[in-house]
C-alpha cells in the first residue's frame, strides 16, 4: 500500500485514498479481498463526483458491518443455470465481490453465446451502480444492470413506500471516446442526495417527496423522517421501479426493498436485496460497425443541441482529479484517517 498522505493535505491522489479506504474496510471486518473492491468501487465515485456514493458512504459501509448486518468476509457461491444465465449466492456480502467472482465467467458467456445474464441474490449493493457497466462497455460488450434498495420510494398515487430508489445502468461502446454511461435512479432523486440536502439545509425540488402524512414536502429530514420519494416521472417511473423489483428480486431470489427489515441491526445501512445485469455482444447483430453507429447517433443527439450527454460530467471530474488529486478537506480527511 502507498503512503498515506499527511493529515494536513486536502487534496488526495485516488490509488491512496483506495489504500486508505481499503484500511477502513479490512479494520471493520473485510477480507482483503473484500476491502480492495469496494475501496476501489467508492473512491471510483469520489473521483468521478459521484458524491452521494463515495466519501459519504463510508459510516454507513462501517455501521453495517459492525452491526453484523452484512458479512465483509463472505466467499460468494457461483451456479451455472444454464449456457448464458450464472447465478450468485452473495452468502449476505457485498454485490460488487459478487460481480468480480462472476466477471471471467460471465465474459466467456457472453464471448460464446453472444450474451449473459448474472443473477446476484443474498447481496447488499450501497453505492452507483455505473462502476458495474462501464468495464464490460470498455471490452465492447452492451451491458444493463438494475439493483433494489429499501423501501423509501411510494407507488405512483400511493401514501406509503414500497419501492426502493432502484437504479439502472446502461453502458455501450462508443467509437472514438469513451463509453456512453448511464446510471439513474427510478425515483426523483437518490436517497443519498436527500440526505445531502439534509445536511448541508437546502430543500428539495417541490413534487420530489412527501411526508409522513403523505402530504407533498420540500423539506428533506420530513422525506428522511418517516416520508417518501416520489418515483421520476409519475406512473412511468413507478412502471421502471416495479420493473426493478421484479429483475433484481423476484427472479434473483432477493428480497424486495419493502422486505428489507434491519430493525435488529442498529446502525445498519446496506440494502440487502439482489441485482440483475445483462451482457450482450454487440457484434452478434450482424453489424460490425456498431460503436460507429453509436457516435453517429451521439454525434446527432449533440448536434440537435443536447450539450450533456450522460458520463460527461464525470469524465471531466475524472481528469481533473487525476490530474489535481481528489478534495477532500482536512476534517475529512482526518475522519477517514481515524477509522483506518
Ligand atoms: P442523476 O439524476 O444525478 O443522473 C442520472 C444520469 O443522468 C447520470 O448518468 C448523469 O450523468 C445523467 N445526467 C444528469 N444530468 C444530465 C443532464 N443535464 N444531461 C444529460 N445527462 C445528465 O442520478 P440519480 O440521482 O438518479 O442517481 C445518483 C446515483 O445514485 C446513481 O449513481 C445511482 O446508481 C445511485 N443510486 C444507488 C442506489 C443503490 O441502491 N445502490 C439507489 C439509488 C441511486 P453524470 O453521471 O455524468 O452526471
Ligand atoms: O442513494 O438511494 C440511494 C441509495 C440507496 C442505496 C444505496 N444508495
Amino acid at each position: 500500500m502507498t503512503d498515506l498522505p499527511p493529515t494536513g493535505d486536502s487534496l488526495i491522489r485516488h490509488d491512496a485514498l483506495v489504500d486508505l479506504m481499503a484500511r477502513i474496510f479490512e479494520r471493520h471486518g473485510c477480507s482483503e479481498t473484500v476491502a480492495r473492491i469496494l475501496a476501489a468501487n467508492c473512491a471510483g465515485c469520489e473521483r468521478d463526483g459521484s458524491f452521494s456514493h463515495g466519501v459519504f458512504r463510508i459510516p454507513g459501509y462501517v455501521g453495517s458491518l459492525k452491526s453484523g448486518w452484512v458479512d465483509g468476509r463472505a466467499v460468494p457461491v457461483l451456479e451455472e443455470a444454464g449456457p448464458a444465465f450464472l447465478r450468485v449466492d452473495a452468502a449476505n456480502g457485498f454485490a460488487q465481490p459478487a460481480l468480480e467472482a462472476a466477471r471471467p465467467r460471465l465474459m466467456e458467456m457472453a464471448r460464446a453465446g453472444g450474451m449473459a445474464l448474472l443473477a446476484i441474490r443474498n447481496s447488499h449493493h450501497f453505492s452507483a451502480l455505473w462502476p458495474d457497466v462501464e468495464p464490460f462497455a470498455r471490452e465492447g460488450l452492451v451491458a444493463l444492470s438494475v439493483v433494489n434498495s429499501f423501501a423509501c420510494v411510494v407507488p405512483h398515487g400511493g401514501h406509503s413506500a414500497v419501492y426502493g430508489t432502484n437504479p439502472m445502468a446502461f453502458a455501450t461502446p462508443c467509437a472514438g471516446g469513451e463509453p456512453i454511461v448511464f446510471d439513474q435512479a427510478a425515483s426523483s432523486m437518490a436517497n443519498g442526495d436527500v440526505r445531502i440536502a439534509a445536511r448541508e439545509g437546502h430543500d428539495l425540488p417541490p413534487g420530489y417527496g412527501v411526508d409522513r402524512d403523505g402530504t407533498p414536502t420540500t423539506d428533506p429530514r420530513a422525506v428522511l423522517d418517516g416520508g417518501a420519494l416520489l418515483p421520476f416521472g409519475g406512473h412511468k417511473g413507478a412502471s421502471i421501479a416495479f420493473l426493478i423489483e421484479v429483475l433484481s428480486a423476484a427472479l434473483t431470489g432477493g428480497r424486495f426493498s419493502f422486505e428489507v427489515d434491519w430493525s435488529a441491526h442498529p446502525g445498519a445501512e446496506t440494502p440487502h436485496t439482489g441485482q440483475l445485469l445483462i451482457l450482450i455482444d454487440p457484434a452478434r447483430g450482424g453489424n460490425a460497425g456498431f460503436a460507429e453507429r453509436v457516435l453517429t447517433l451521439t454525434d446527432r443527439v449533440r448536434a440537435a443541441g443536447q450539450t450533456r450527454m450522460p458520463g460527461d460530467r464525470r469524465h471531466v471530474h475524472r481528469a481533473r482529479t487525476d490530474a489535481e488529486g481528489i478534495p477532500l478537506g482536512n476534517a475529512k480527511l482526518a475522519e477517514l484517517r481515524a477509522l483506518a
